[in-house]
């Protein structure tokens, strides 16, 4: 982990290397893409950069099947493009990170190929076999993409064990060899110069016995298991040894344990945690519930507040596009979510097209998906008897292509992502939410991130600062104070379309508190305070 904490004042960049930017024309986004477009990050105000999986891979899961850890995916360019950028990125003063899979491998990976080949090779045990047969597998858990963890192999008589697709076979962190060429690998990437690592699916690493049964919640035989600890101490070692940030995805550890994950002898620096994503409403209309969601950050805050720390998001390439799910697809929404999340303790992180208000695409067939598991999840709704309508509507609300879709970079074809055919259909709003459309308009998304990012950066109180809910259980409006002492902050957001009214209370009317930043008219701070639609008001006091 990194001594010097550079990472708690700096602001994090999420790049999807597939639909950030085509320098090629093959439809596809690639790293000379990613060159090209530093000089707009670093307008933007990041400071680092994460990049989803560039490695070899036969793309079942997007990347996240890797075949070869040191090689890059030959249409994203070649490793000396890799350096070019690592390089331009440095020269700007922009820090980059890599994802690390290492929870499982492809199943075209050398080691799973000589594993499935022969029984007694010994990359054989880098892998979980168990004896099964065709038609009853080792035990009854359920993956991630759906269906079984196990996969037949009628060859060995044998079946395999994978958390997430069949093509991306779990390995054995029980084996030290496995372990060791883990490591090799880390810390040739470390070596190369990278400042630090995105951790894939970390806390599945560690099983629990084959037996274990499941009861209420069918992840838990793969969540933060007992003696994941002993695995993590190894990887700290190598992190450290090279100062590398780390943030860990870590479904799983609940908010007291990230404390230890987190805290200046934790494993990692941070951890992105999945909770807030509290979802409601039925399928086709699901949104996020703004009570829970709130309520989740708030513990997370409270929890981590002077031991640990947090990683701070609100969209990744996982989910659809929060503007579309908390927001009103506006732009006034997607400044009110902004101020909410980005004016919290912790490190943030803007994933690509969010600066913009980007939105859910709005699909009409099953072949504008491209993620296999929609596809999964679309055939099974079928079987079950669902019409292709109501199967199409229940699979993309809330497919992880809406977060795909190539990023909008102008009104010219295609957005101007691609010059060719992009391989996951451009978004239909583009000609209204684009990079060069909102560069050149004052009230823009994108201008309001560029403020607000530089705002959070002339304020020390964002970063060291307290954290406390404020009027915890209004139901639409995410209120928090930040204060340190010397300067304090009242974060005001109404998270809902309807207008609203808020009363406050007199210990915060007696902070003398004036108005610093927000996406509407300047107000004063008053006992009752009317809120507009997505109203966002940022007040500075003393103290
Ligand atoms: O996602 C993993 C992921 O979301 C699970 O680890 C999570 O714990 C689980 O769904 C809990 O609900 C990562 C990547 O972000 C994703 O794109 C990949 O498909 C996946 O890992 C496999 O590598
Ligand atoms: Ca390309």
């Amino acid at each position: 982990t990194a001594a010097n904490s550079w990472w708690k004042n700096a602001v994090g960049y999420q790049i999807y290397p597939r639909s950030f930017y085509d320098s090629n024309g093959d439809g596809i986004g690639d790293l000379q893409g990613i060159i090209q477009k530093l000089p707009y990050l670093k307008e933007l105000g990041v400071d680092f950069i994460w990049l989803n999986p560039i490695y070899t891979s036969p793309n079942v899961d997007n990347g996240y099947d890797i075949s070869d850890y040191q090689g890059i995916q030959a249409e994203y360019g070649t490793m000396a493009d890799f350096q070019e950028l690592l390089r331009s990125a440095h020269e700007l003063g922009l820090k980059l990170i890599l994802d690390l899979v290492v929870n499982h491998t492809s199943d075209q990976h050398p080691w799973f190929l000589a594993a499935k080949a022969d029984k007694d090779s010994p990359y054989r045990d880098y892998y979980h076999w168990q004896s099964a047969t065709e038609a009853k597998a080792p035990n009854e858990w359920q993956s991630f993409f759906g269906g079984s963890t196990w996969t037949y192999d009628p060859e060995s008589g044998e079946s395999y064990f994978h958390v997430f697709a069949p093509e991306q076979p779990d390995v054995n962190w029980r084996n030290e060899r496995l372990r060791k060429e883990m490591y090799q690998m880390i810390d040739w990437w470390l070596e190369l110069g990278i400042d630090g690592f995105r951790l894939d699916a970390i806390s599945h690493i560690q099983k629990e016995p084959w037996d274990f049964k499941i009861t209420d919640n069918p992840w838990a035989p793969f969540m933060n298991v007992t003696g994941i600890d002993d695995y993590m101490v190894e990887l700290q070692a190598i992190f450290d040894k090279h100062q590398a940030m780390t943030v860990g995805e870590a479904s799983g550890v609940s908010s007291r344990a990230a404390v230890n994950w987190t805290n200046e002898t934790g494993y990692l620096d941070m951890i992105f945690e999945l909770e807030h994503n509290v979802r409601q409403g039925l399928p086709g209309e699901e949104r996020i519930n703004v009570l829970g969601f709130k309520k989740v950050l708030a513990r997370w805050q409270k929890h981590l507040e002077w031991s640990g720390w947090n990683a701070l998001y609100v969209e990744n390439h996982d989910n659809p596009r929060i503007n579309s799910i908390l927001g009103n697809e506006t732009p006034q929404s997607a400044k009110a979510i902004a101020v909410c999340y980005l004016l919290l303790k912790g490190t943030p992180f803007i994933y690509q097209g969010q600066e913009l208000g980007m939105t859910n695409f709005p699909f009409t067939e099953i072949d504008q998906v491209d993620a296999k598991d929609s596809h999964n999840q679309y055939r099974l709704l079928l079987a079950a008897g669902h019409s292709p309508e109501e199967a199409l509507q229940l699979t993309t609300h809330w497919t992880r292509d809406h977060a795909r879709t190539p990023m909008q970079w102008d009104d010219e074809v295609n957005a101007g992502f691609t010059s060719g055919t992009p391989w996951l259909g451009v978004n239909p709003n583009y000609s209204r939410i684009n990079v060069a459309k909102e560069s050149h308009e004052s009230d823009s998304v994108l201008h309001f991130y560029q403020k607000l990012l530089a705002f959070r950066k002339e304020h020390e109180t964002f970063v060291e600062g307290s954290f406390d809910l404020v009027a915890a259980n209004d139901p639409d409006i995410f209120a928090y104070v930040r204060q340190d002492g010397r300067e304090s902050f009242l974060v005001l957001v109404n998270l809902s379309d309807n207008a609203r009214t808020l009363t406050m209370k007199q210990a915060l009317l007696n902070k003398e508190y004036q108005y610093v930043f927000g996406n509407g008219e300047r107000k004063k701070l008053t006992k009752k305070m009317h809120f507009e639609p997505y109203e966002a008001l940022v007040f500075q006091g003393i103290g």
